[in-house]
């Protein structure tokens, strides 16, 4: 299993201009990581819709990389996306599926399908163009640069050590669910610069 940390540096490290929209826990160790706050949208208080939200960026800046840090019991919540994302294949589209087992954040619950579903599998039968898996560092750390290279839409299933905790920083609040439309905006005025 991988930790946190160690999937947010070896993204970080590619990520170059791309626009980071996050889930759940990855929010709080890519916001450590992160380089390019202003690139970054958190978006813990729509659960689901990472991928959603990506795609439509990557849609409307198809020069512009965008890269989909997604949970799993969130996808779950909106497996339609990957065949919309599939369909509309946008070459800049990089979408990573943090594979847990559980709903960390809200206590460790099981979700469904943990340790069955196959992603990259679900993801290739949706239309992208590639997809793989990780459960060992170091062979993700050295697969890394290449596959972030690659034309998309790719998926990146990596199976990391839980971290289950309901006091992540990620908590919803009447502050909380300003930081999403806040970096949206950013997003918009960084995009409009290039
Ligand atoms: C529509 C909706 N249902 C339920 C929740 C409560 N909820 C918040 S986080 C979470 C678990 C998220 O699981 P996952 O995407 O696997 O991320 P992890 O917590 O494992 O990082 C749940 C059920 C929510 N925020 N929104």
């Amino acid at each position: 299993m991988i930790e946190y940390q160690d999937v947010a540096t070896a993204i970080q490290r590619e990520r170059g201009e791309a626009v980071v929209v996050t889930a759940m826990t990855q929010s709080k160790f890519w916001k450590e990581a992160s380089d390019r706050p202003e690139l970054d949208i958190p978006t813990n208080n729509s659960m689901g819709k990472v991928s959603s939200i990506a795609l439509g960026i990557a849609l409307g800046a198809p020069d512009r990389k965008v890269i989909a840090l997604d949970g799993d019991g969130s996808l779950i919540m909106n497996m339609g996306s990957l065949v919309t994302v599939g369909n509309k294949s946008p070459k800049n589209f990089v979408h990573v599926v943090y594979d847990n087992g559980v709903y960390a954040i809200t206590g460790g619950q099981p979700i469904a399908g943990a340790g069955v579903i196959d992603w990259p599998a679900i993801a290739m039968g949706s239309g992208y163009k590639a997809a793989y898996s990780f459960e060992d560092t170091e062979e993700m750390a050295t697969e890394m640069p290449r596959i972030m290279a690659e034309d998309g839409p790719i998926l990146i299933r990596i199976q990391v050590k839980p971290v289950i905790t309901t006091n992540l920083g990620v908590i919803q609040t009447w502050e909380s669910n300003a930081v999403m439309p806040r970096q949206m905006r950013s997003v918009k005025v960084e995009l409009a610069k290039s």
